[in-house]
C-alpha cells in the first residue's frame, strides 16, 4: 500500500493501493473508449461542462485547499490561492473551447482549410509540489480540445487529483473522459509513456525523468510537453528599488519551501549594491513565519519528505550567511537559508528545490546576462531596475521562458508558461497551451 503522509507531522493521512501497469492499461482503454463521443460533444456543451467543473472546484474550494495543505505541507493561505487558480484555469479553458479554430488559406485552384483536431488519449504525469494546480494546467486545455485523459499524480501527493477526478464526474463529464490513477512513476508513468494508444504525454517533473519520458516516447513518436527544473536568476541592478527587491526576494525562493520550479534560487546582485542588498535581504528573511501549515499566518511549511530534506541539506555546508528558524520535532522542516556563492558552486549549478538562496555578485549588465545564462536551465527569472530600456534589453538577452520585471511573479492563467533549454519545451496556460493538445489538419478543396 502507498501510505500517504502529512509532511508537517509525519502522520499517515491515507492508504492507497499502488496502481499497476494493468491498471494503467485499463485506464487507457477507458479513455480510448470515451474519446469518439467526447470529441463529438458540441463546443458549447463541452464549455458548459468545463464551467461546471470550475464551479464545483469553487464550491469545494475549502475542502480541496485543506487536503492539498495537509498532503503537501503547504501553508493553507497558499493552498487556497492555488485552488482559486484551478477554478480560474477551468473557467479560462471553458471560454477557449469555441475560440480555438482554424483558418482559410487561399491557394492556387482552391482553398485550404485548417482544423484543430484533438490528439486522442493523452497521459498527464504531474509532480508533488503543486499537484492540483499543475493537473489543471494540463486537464483544462486537453479537455477543451476534445481529448480524453489519464492523469497520474505523484505517489507522494495523489489526494487532490483523485478528488478532482470525482468532481469531473459530478460535473457531468462522461465516464472515461478523465481517469486518475495513483501508482509509481516507474510503473504507471512509464506504461503511459510507452503505451501505443496514448498520443501524447504532458509531463511536469525533474529534468532527469523528463529525459526518460522523451526517450520512451520516441518508440511511438508520441508528442511530449516537458515542464522541467530550473535554477532561475533574480537579477538586482544597483539602480533598482532595493527595498522592494529585497522585500520580494524571500517569497520568490522560500515560497512552497523552495519546492518550486520557478524559485529564484540564484539572486544576482550588482556589486555596488551587494552589501546593502544583503542587509535588506536579512531583514526580510528573518521574519518569514515557518510552521504549522494550517495556521493562517504561516508563510512556509516543511519539505515534502525526509529523503528530500537530506538532499536539500547537502547543498549547505554549514557556512550560511542567513539561517532562519524552523520548528523541531516531527515534520520535515528546513529553515530559510541564504548562502553567498559563485555561479560555479553546486548550489548555483543544480536545482536545490528547497529554501536555499545563493547570492552571487556581478559587475555590470553584460556580466549579469552572462551569469544568468550560465546554467543548463531556462525556466523563469526576474529583473529589478528602474531603467526601462535596460529591463527590456536584459529580458531579451536572458534565455528563459518566463521573466518578470520589478516583480517575482511568473504564473498567470492567461499567459504562456514553459522553459527554454533543459527546462523543457511546449507551453502551458494561456491560449498557447491549446497547441500542445491538438493537431493541425489541412484540407484542400478544389474550386476548379
Ligand atoms: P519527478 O521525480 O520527475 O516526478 C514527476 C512525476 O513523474 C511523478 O508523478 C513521478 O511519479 C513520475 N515519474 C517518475 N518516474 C517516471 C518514469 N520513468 N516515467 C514516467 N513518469 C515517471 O519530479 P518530482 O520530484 O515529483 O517534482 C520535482 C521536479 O519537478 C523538480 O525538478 C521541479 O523543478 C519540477 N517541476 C517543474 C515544473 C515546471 S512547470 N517546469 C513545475 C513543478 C515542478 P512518482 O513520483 O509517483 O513515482
Amino acid at each position: 500500500m502507498n501510505v500517504v503522509l502529512n509532511p508537517a507531522t509525519e502522520e499517515p493521512i491515507a492508504e492507497l493501493p499502488h496502481a499497476t501497469a494493468e491498471d494503467a492499461d485499463r485506464a487507457v482503454a477507458a479513455a480510448k473508449g470515451a474519446f469518439p463521443a467526447w470529441r463529438a460533444v458540441a463546443p458549447e456543451d463541452r464549455a458548459r461542462l468545463l464551467r461546471r467543473l470550475a464551479g464545483l472546484v469553487e464550491e469545494h474550494g475549502e475542502e480541496l485547499a485543506e487536503l492539498e495543505s495537509r498532503n503537501v505541507g503547504k501553508p493553507i493561505g497558499d493552498a487556497r490561492g492555488e485552488v482559486g487558480m484551478v477554478a480560474d484555469v477551468f473557467h479560462f479553458y471553458a471560454g477557449a473551447v469555441d475560440k480555438h479554430h482554424g483558418e482559410t488559406i487561399p491557394v492556387a485552384g482552391g482553398v485550404d482549410l485548417t482544423f484543430r483536431e484533438p490528439l486522442g488519449v493523452v497521459g498527464l504525469v504531474t509532480p508533488w509540489n503543486f499537484p492540483l494546480n499543475i493537473a489543471s494546467w494540463k486537464l483544462g486545455p486537453a479537455l477543451a480540445c476534445g481529448n480524453t485523459v489519464v492523469l497520474k499524480p505523484a505517489e507522494l501527493t495523489p489526494l487532490t487529483s483523485l478528488r478532482l477526478g470525482e468532481l469531473a464526474l459530478e460535473a457531468g463529464i462522461p465516464e472515461g473522459v478523465v481517469n486518475v490513477i495513483s501508482g509509481p512513476g516507474s510503473v504507471v508513468g512509464q506504461r503511459l509513456v510507452e503505451h501505443p494508444d496514448v498520443a501524447k504525454i504532458g509531463f511536469t517533473g525533474s529534468t532527469e525523468v523528463g529525459r526518460r519520458v522523451m526517450e520512451g516516447a520516441a518508440g511511438t513518436i508520441k508528442r511530449v510537453t516537458l515542464e522541467l527544473g530550473g535554477t532561475s536568476a533574480n537579477v538586482v541592478f544597483a539602480d533598482a528599488d532595493l527595498e522592494r527587491a529585497a522585500a520580494s526576494a524571500p517569497g520568490a525562493v522560500f515560497g512552497n519551501a523552495g519546492q518550486d520550479c520557478c524559485a529564484r534560487s540564484r539572486i544576482l546582485v550588482e556589486r555596488r549594491a551587494y552589501d546593502r542588498f544583503l542587509e535588506l535581504l536579512e531583514g526580510a528573511t528573518r521574519p518569514v513565519k515557518v510552521g504549522d501549515p494550517q495556521s493562517p499566518d504561516t508563510e512556509m511549511g516543511p519539505l515534502i519528505s525526509a529523503e528530500h530534506r537530506e538532499q536539500v541539506a547537502s547543498f549547505v555546508d554549514g557556512d550560511a550567511r542567513i539561517r532562519g528558524d524552523a520548528p523541531g520535532g516531527p515534520g520535515f522542516w528546513f529553515p530559510c537559508t541564504v548562502v553567498e556563492a559563485t555561479n560555479d558552486d553546486r548550489v548555483a549549478r543544480e536545482e536545490v528545490f528547497g529554501p536555499v538562496a545563493a547570492v552571487i555578485p556581478f559587475e555590470d549588465e553584460a556580466d549579469a546576462i552572462r551569469i544568468a545564462n550560465d546554467t543548463p536551465y531556462g525556466l523563469s527569472g526576474s529583473i529589478w531596475t528602474e531603467n526601462g530600456a535596460r529591463a527590456l534589453r536584459v529580458a531579451r538577452a536572458i534565455d528563459s521562458g518566463v521573466l518578470s520585471v520589478n516583480s517575482n511573479a511568473s504564473v498567470r492563467v492567461q499567459a504562456p508558461f514553459g522553459g527554454f533549454k533543459q527546462s523543457g519545451f511546449g507551453r502551458e496556460l494561456g491560449l498557447h497551451a491549446l497547441a500542445g493538445y491538438s493537431e493541425v489538419k489541412n484540407v484542400y478543396i478544389s474550386t476548379g
